[in-house]
């Protein structure tokens, strides 16, 4: 499925289009995985709108768009638990990561037809910055994606850079990093794009008449450490291959919280 060239490919240019990681039931088995996901949030009250905001388009453009995007989906359902540990997408990662890999955290991404949001250009370092770099996204395209219904587009090289200032924390200055500079990644159901937190990437409004549902899950090396505490979930530090090298280094350190209100207890694994 990957060969060497496709490795060297991904070290040159932060980013690695693989086609056919997964077939056409497990992509019908995450849609609706995807779709029980958004009826369940909406029964619950906890269905916003997650479209980005800033000065990246103007403003009346801007409150038209339209994001359901969820995190931790490996929590609200079993088929992307066996999405991040499928052997096609270890296999890509043992590639490019190395033998020992953990998943970070999981989030599902559906721009909907006409008003599907956009992605500024940016790079995903700020967000959950680490050591060595090692941190991917594999981004599981569920639909056919294309320039119409806002595909991903990525910078290639652009993480030979290091890591960029942003605005706030969110994204690269749009006057310099307009998202029609991203080199676009067109992909079909099934396919994953695999890209490095410091290449920089985004993706336009989806103008179409057709969804766009991307699942995106992040990996690291196991001895790839955060220098900040940031971005914590439950799930972070799975190991999907390999062996973790650092045996008294398993899971985060949680805050838990305690009976009396604004109190909290540390609980730790060590
Ligand atoms: O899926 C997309 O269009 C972009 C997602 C993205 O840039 C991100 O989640 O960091």
């Amino acid at each position: 499925m990957i060969e060497h060239a496709d490795v060297q490919f991904y070290k040159e240019n932060g980013y690695l289009l693989v086609k056919g990681v997964f077939n056409q039931d497990e992509v019908a088995a995450m849609r609706e995985a995807v779709e029980n996901i958004i009826q369940r949030a909406a029964r619950s009250n906890a269905d916003h709108n997650h479209a980005w905001q800033g000065d990246f388009l103007p403003p009346e453009q801007l409150k038209k768009l339209v994001l359901k995007g969820f995190h931790d989906v490996h929590f609200h359902d079993a088929a992307f638990t066996r999405a991040v540990i499928h052997p096609n997408m270890t296999a890509v990662l043992n590639a490019i990561i190395g033998p020992n890999v953990q998943m970070h955290h999981t989030k599902m991404l559906v721009k909907p037809p006409a008003n599907g949001a956009a992605f500024p250009m940016h790079q995903d370092y700020p967000y959950f910055p680490h050591r060595d770099h090692s941190m991917l996204a594999a981004s599981i395209h569920l639909d056919d994606a294309d320039t119409e219904n806002g595909c991903l587009r990525v910078i290639p090289g652009s993480h030979k850079q290091g890591p960029l200032q942003h605005v706030g924390m969110h994204y690269l200055n749009h006057k310099e990093h307009p998202i029609s500079s991203g080199t676009p990644c067109p992909a079909e159901a099934g396919d994953v794009l695999f890209f490095n937190y410091l290449t920089i990437h985004g993706s336009d409004v989806n103008r179409s008449t057709r969804t766009r549902r991307n699942v995106l899950i992040q990996y690291r090396d196991a001895a790839d450490l955060p220098t900040v505490n940031s971005h914590f979930d439950w799930g972070m530090g799975l190991m999907v291959s390999g062996e973790n090298p650092d045996f008294k280094n398993i899971g985060p350190n949680f805050k838990i919280a305690d009976d009396k209100p604004g109190e909290e207890k540390e609980v730790s694994q060590k």
